[in-house]
């Protein structure tokens, strides 16, 4: 069972978590850092799912080619007259648990519109083409899936007599980009979007996820991500001598005996033991649960007890009792940390492939459009090891893009969508401050129609999933804001 390294931005429908749900069989996921363990079928089939005819190439009217979109819909809440919610479905499956749970299903009631849901092209069961190889994969790309969008809106709006209502785009994290640039490009398809979490700045190298890291684990216990940097540099140390990796091996409870070959060996050894840390503070003490969710009470508070356990032995020590807590709550027998295992499945094409639950997809859209890799050049975080370069070597060893290319095509997103200098309306920005990737969001009003809602002490995409009675005040009072905001929009 390998873990994988990339993180994802999940969030709304396409929550990691839930892959099971819709997996064609044991290890289609493995890829996907322990999330894979899910067994929750409860949601599944109570939202039938339907299909749209889709093009291929949105950018080339000589080609007519099509495929199938999955999509649902969820009618209970509409009232004549009302508005068209648009939920959009990002990196992995769309799930229908979406249909039935979180904040914008509360604001649909409220004012009475009708919710659709689009899964993403290339992920779940949305398959363009008849594999993943690198040639279909070019027909991967957030304008495609934009240009997914505007059709899907345009066609579905003439066939329910929906033209005329008021068209709103949901999404958290990658989605929310999404949605904000949906709004950007398609002014007159969409009337307003609610954009959570979503990084609009495409970057090659983002180290400051590591430094928000380092700064969600000191606001636990001060002395906690000094405790992690020390645990992490004592495993710097003994990986250069190879008679301690047997130890090693055991400590960490390795699959096969440690070898590091070559500075990718090593680096993503590194990276999948920092995994445990980035993901838990990613989506700390949120309210996934809903959506069957394992290991929601793996917060940063418990990651940051076992670091100060002085009874586990030294950090080190404790560093590995993490990591096999990690294993023990995620039910994996051990932890593969081969590179060359993990290039074998990420370079696998088929749909059945192990990747292919999204890995192998959204590593391409970081190679061919966003970067976001959260590197470990910065000073101010706890972690050694996986540089930047390590990140890079992996767009040539998957999909033959160079690091030129690479950051040419990050260069030509921030061209096309305007980064951080986004221009439009209607469009708010929900962002959390123990979230790492609010560093790349919009994290202050641009103008008084392009407002941020800023969430003290929250993590990614905390304010779509439903409410609870223990949520943060300030939790509350930002669902309640972005409430007001559509109110208001929709009488524009
Ligand atoms: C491996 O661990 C054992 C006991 O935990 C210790 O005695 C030994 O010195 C270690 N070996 C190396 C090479 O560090
Ligand atoms: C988390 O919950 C699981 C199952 O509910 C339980 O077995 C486990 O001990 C809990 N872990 C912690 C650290 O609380
Ligand atoms: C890709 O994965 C599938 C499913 O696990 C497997 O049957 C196939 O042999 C793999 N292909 C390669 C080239 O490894
Ligand atoms: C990789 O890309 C280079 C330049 O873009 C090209 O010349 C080469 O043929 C490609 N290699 C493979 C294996 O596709
Ligand atoms: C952490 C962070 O950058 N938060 C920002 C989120 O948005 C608000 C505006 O509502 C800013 O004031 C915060 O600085």
């Amino acid at each position: 069972m390998a873990f994988q390294t990339y993180r994802l931005l999940v969030c709304t429908v396409t929550l990691l978590a839930l892959l099971s749900l819709f997996s064609l069989g044991e290890g289609q996921y493995k890829g996907f850092r322990k999330f894979n363990q899910v067994q929750d079928t409860r949601k599944e089939a109570e939202f039938e799912e339907q299909w749209f005819i889709q093009k291929l190439d949105h950018f080339n009217g000589a080609d007519s080619r099509v495929w199938k979109q999955r999509y649902f819909v969820n009618e209970a809440f509409y009232r004549p007259g009302g508005p068209v919610f648009l939920m959009i479905g990002g990196e992995g499956p769309a799930n229908p648990a979406w249909m039935q749970h979180g904040t914008w299903l509360t604001y649909a009631e409220k004012l009475g519109a009708l919710c659709l849901m689009l899964e993403h092209r290339f992920y779940g069961k949305s398959h363009p083409t008849a594999d993943l190889s690198t040639e279909n994969l070019h027909f991967l790309s957030s304008r495609q899936a934009l240009a997914d969008l505007a059709h899907f809106r345009t066609v579905m709006a003439a066939s329910r007599g929906l033209t005329n209502r008021k068209w709103v785009a949901f999404g958290g994290s990658y989605p929310g980009s999404l949605a904000a640039w949906f709004r950007l490009k398609y002014p007159h398809l969409v009337h307003a979007s609610v954009a959570t979490s979503a990084p609009v700045h495409a970057t090659v190298n983002f180290p400051e996820y590591l430094e928000v890291v380092w700064r969600s684990l000191a606001s636990e216990n001060v002395e906690c991500p000094t405790l992690v940097k020390k645990a992490s540099d004592t495993l710097i140390e003994r990986l250069k001598d190879p008679t301690t990796y047997e130890n090693i091996t055991k400590h960490f409870n390795l699959c096969s005996p440690l070898q590091i070959q070559t500075e990718m060996d090593s680096a993503y050894f590194l990276e999948t033991l920092a995994g445990n840390f980035m993901d838990v503070v990613q989506y700390n003490e949120d309210n996934r649960g809903f959506e069957g969710v394992v290991g929601t009470n793996i917060t940063i508070k418990v990651l940051c007890g076992v670091m100060s356990d002085i009874s586990l032995g030294d950090p080190y020590a404790r560093y590995a009792a993490v990591a096999r807590l990690m294993m023990d709550t995620f039910s994996l027998k051990c932890l593969d940390a081969n590179f060359n295992n993990y290039v074998r499945e990420m370079t696998n094409t088929s749909w059945d492939g192990p990747a292919a639950g999204g890995g192998r997809q959204w590593v391409y859209q970081t190679c061919s459009e966003f970067g976001f890799y959260q590197s470990t050049e910065s000073p101010n975080q706890p972690f050694t090891g996986f540089p930047l370069e390590y990140q890079v070597k992996q767009c040539a060893d998957f999909y033959n893009i160079s690091a030129e290319q690479l950051a040419e095509a990050v260069a030509q997103t921030n061209e096309y969508y305007g980064g951080y200098d986004i221009r439009s309306s209607r469009i708010v920005f929900p962002n959390g401050s123990i979230d790492p990737w609010h560093a790349l969001g919009i994290t202050q009003d641009i103008t008084q129609d392009l407002p941020a809602v800023f969430i003290r002490g929250t993590a990614h995409c905390a304010n779509m999933y439903p409410a609870r009675n223990e949520d943060l005040p300030q939790l509350s009072l930002a669902r309640d804001h972005v409430f007001l905001l559509l109110q208001q929009w929709l009488k524009q």
